[in-house]
């Protein structure tokens, strides 16, 4: 059977085949993934009304491609209070926010309890406030820095009122290029380790992956295919976000920087080997809001949100620093021939604006 029917007929994709599917022309693809976006969700395109949090910059870790913690090329080292946290939380909340999605650097001074402090106070006051944050670094790095076992630190978590995990931190799973990146973060195998711990709570996650940098087509196919492994057996990912690498301010160089079409290959393909994760989210920071108009006939189905405040693209090149409008979001939305669908943070549709 060849490749295009075996996509037909829904089979499970190898490897190989994986890599084989970047050989075909973009239209061809763009037409395989839309039949699966389209049987999943018809013209639906989900977003959120959101807010995005960095409470600190300063981090122990040092990832190439990082331009937003603190160091050399970025030295304003900043770490919010909870007071500081909480004001945003109240702004963003009266601006109709359903969701805050918390990242921070991996910070070696403040405690577990700054973490765990901000999310209580966020509950406390905001008890249907959906708290999206900790990624499976941040739970890495507070388990190696402050002696926490990771089951500890996911029911630590739970008990502090985080609902859902981003996907962060994935970066590419293949271990030399993950060891040129970021060597001594949270490896791939405790990634997947640690999402699999979370949904095994019943808890549901996202997953990422960075792509455009120094990566081969070879190694996003492994990427995905790890993330398809895990699924099968939790079930608990919501969505894939493939992130384009943004080039400024950091330290990566040697980049082999992906063209529109190499993006679009990427979410289409990415529909077609995740089989069984709901979502491909075409985040807008990362793909321009242009690229991620377009993905949505690429397979894509998720915009993210208007998110208000972006930090960690932003310092390395990304036109997001102010979020997105909604009336904005939603008319671009219409006028690319999709229906807008807000959602809550895990995927219930809360309004169509048909
Ligand atoms: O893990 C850092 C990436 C991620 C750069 O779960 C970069 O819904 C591109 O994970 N170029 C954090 N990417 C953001 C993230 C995320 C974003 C949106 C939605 C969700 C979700 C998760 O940002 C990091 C890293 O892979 N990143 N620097 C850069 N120069």
């Amino acid at each position: 059977m060849n490749l295009i029917e075996k996509v037909k007929n829904r089979e499970s994709l190898t490897q190989e085949e994986g890599e084989a599917l970047y050989e075909l022309d973009l239209f061809t693809l763009g037409e395989l993934a839309d039949e699966i976006r389209q049987e999943k969700f018809g013209k639906k395109s989900y977003f959120n009304i959101n807010r995005h949090i960095n409470p600190t910059n300063v981090c122990a870790d040092i990832c190439k491609f990082c331009a937003y913690s603190a160091s050399r090329k970025n030295p304003n080292q900043y770490t919010m209070s909870h007071e500081e946290i909480l004001s945003i939380v109240d702004g963003s909340v009266k601006n109709g926010a359903k969701e805050v999605h918390i990242v921070s650097a991996h910070n070696p001074k403040d405690g577990v309890e700054w973490y765990m402090g901000a999310f209580r106070k966020i509950k406390k006051k905001y008890p249907n406030l959906h708290i999206k944050a900790m990624t499976a670094a941040e739970i890495d790095f507070l388990s190696r820095h402050y002696g926490f076992s990771y089951n500890e630190i996911l029911e630590l978590m739970i008990e502090n009122g985080v609902d859902s995990m981003p996907g962060g931190g994935a970066e590419i799973f293949d271990e030399k290029v993950r060891d040129y990146l970021c060597k001594g973060k949270v490896t791939s195998k405790q990634w997947l380790e640690i999402h699999e711990m979370w949904h095994n709570k019943g808890r549901q996650s996202n997953a990422t992956m960075l792509f455009g940098h120094i990566e081969s087509r070879a190694n996003r196919i492994d990427h995905m295919i790890r993330l398809r492994e895990l699924q099968n057996r939790t079930k608990g990912f919501n969505a894939f976000i493939p992130l384009v690498y943004q080039r400024e301010n950091n330290y990566l160089k040697n980049c082999n920087y992906p063209s529109g079409q190499e993006i679009l290959k990427t979410y289409a393909i990415s529909r077609i080997i995740l089989d069984n994760i709901p979502h491909i989210k075409a985040y807008w920071v990362t793909a321009s809001i242009n690229l991620a108009l377009i993905a949505q006939e690429f397979g894509a189905d998720d915009l993210d949100g208007t998110i208000e405040k972006e930090s960690i693209h932003s310092a390395a090149g990304a036109n997001s620093s102010h979020g997105m409008e909604l009336e904005d979001f939603i008319a671009l939305i219409k006028n690319s021939g999709f229906i807008p669908v807000e959602r809550d943070s895990l995927y219930n549709e809360l309004k169509i604006y048909s």
